[in-house]
């Protein structure tokens, strides 16, 4: 069931199942960079599901231009050249297009084998903290696996099912620390009864992602434990509270039974890697800068209404 395409995840299914560990997916051998001239291995650790894998593509991200692939023997090459989104600088000239797809095929990558495709090219026009995703698919006789959701390093369990390979852009000389770190979210604070809500936010989705995450913190300051029960939102078929954790090294992500309690006196943080309000049917992917309206349902302090303002992913960046 580990490597069903996309069309699982569209049918909200995906939800029931549990995330394949981080190690069995399609990843950068080098997942972080500054600008300049980056080498990307992209490291393919087995076939599809028992099926060997005969063509391997990889979409080529915005601002890693003059993409060069390395033939592979045995594997034929394919290079689809485009337009950039924009201009970019490079070794001194303006460039507006070049390689977009690049497709190896007529190879052999049995499921029991790792393999590498490599490619060579520069980054240019990108900003430190942001996340380049090289989306990439696997085809085999019988199906194939598309790596091409965000990734989520310590983050939330529905979009580590089928995760794109990842850059983290660092800032040149230095590791990126300045500028990003905290998801602010919400900056006011929501008193309903004894709760009280503050730091809601709702990560950003990537383009035909059809379930998102969101986050909030809960106090209690009452005498008496209350209870987030459900939720609602106009933009979701479905929202619920979701709980993750490593089963047998795999992450898990599942509804939170009888509703999650925030017990009298406590605080309840929802964040990325744990709780987290999970957002199903989303029609149109949040975007960063949107606001999410949800209402939430507690037991005793009964519904609430709180925009989530969305924020973007910054996948696996660490600090
Ligand atoms: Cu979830």
């Amino acid at each position: 069931m580990r490597h069903l395409i996309g069309s699982l995840a569209a049918a909200g299914i995906f939800a029931l199942f549990s995330a394949t560990p981080a190690t069995a997916h399609a990843t950068l051998e080098k997942s972080e960079a500054a600008t300049g001239g980056y080498k990307a291995v992209l490291r393919v650790p087995h076939g599809c599901d028992g099926q060997a894998t005969h063509t391997v593509r990889v979409e080529i991200p915005e601002g890693y231009i003059g993409v060069k692939p390395m033939p592979k023997a045995g594997w034929e090459l394919d290079i689809e050249a485009g337009d950039y989104g924009k201009t970019y600088s490079l070794h001194g000239r303006e460039v507006s297009s070049g390689t977009r797809v690049v497709t190896w095929s007529g190879g052999e990558l049995d499921d029991s084998h790792y393999d590498e495709f490599v490619l060579s090219g520069s980054l240019s026009g990108v900003k430190a903290g942001q996340t380049l995703y090289f989306v990439t698919t696997q085809f085999c006789m019988g199906g194939e696996v598309a790596w091409d959701e965000i990734p989520a390093e310590g983050q939330d369990p529905h979009e580590l099912e089928h995760p794109a390979p990842q850059l983290v852009i660092l800032a040149s000389g230095d590791g990126a620390h300045g500028g990003h770190g905290t998801h602010a979210g919400m900056d006011t604070t929501l008193v309903v009864g004894d709760l009280e809500i503050s730091s809601a936010w709702a990560r950003a989705m990537l383009p035909n992602q059809p379930a998102g995450g969101g986050y909030l913190i809960i106090a209690n300051r009452g005498s008496e434990a209350d209870r987030l029960v459900g939720g609602s939102s106009p933009v979701a078929t479905k929202v619920e509270i979701h709980s993750m954790e490593v089963v047998n090294d795999v992450m898990t992500m599942r509804p939170v039974d009888g509703g999650l309690e925030i017990p009298a006196g406590g605080t309840v943080e929802l964040k990325p890697g744990g709780l987290h309000v999970m957002f199903m049917g989303v029609a149109t992917p949040f975007k960063d800068g949107d606001t999410v309206p949800v209402t939430l349902e507690f037991e005793k302090a009964g519904s609430v209404e709180i925009a989530f303002p969305v924020r973007k992913a910054e996948g696996g960046h660490k600090h």
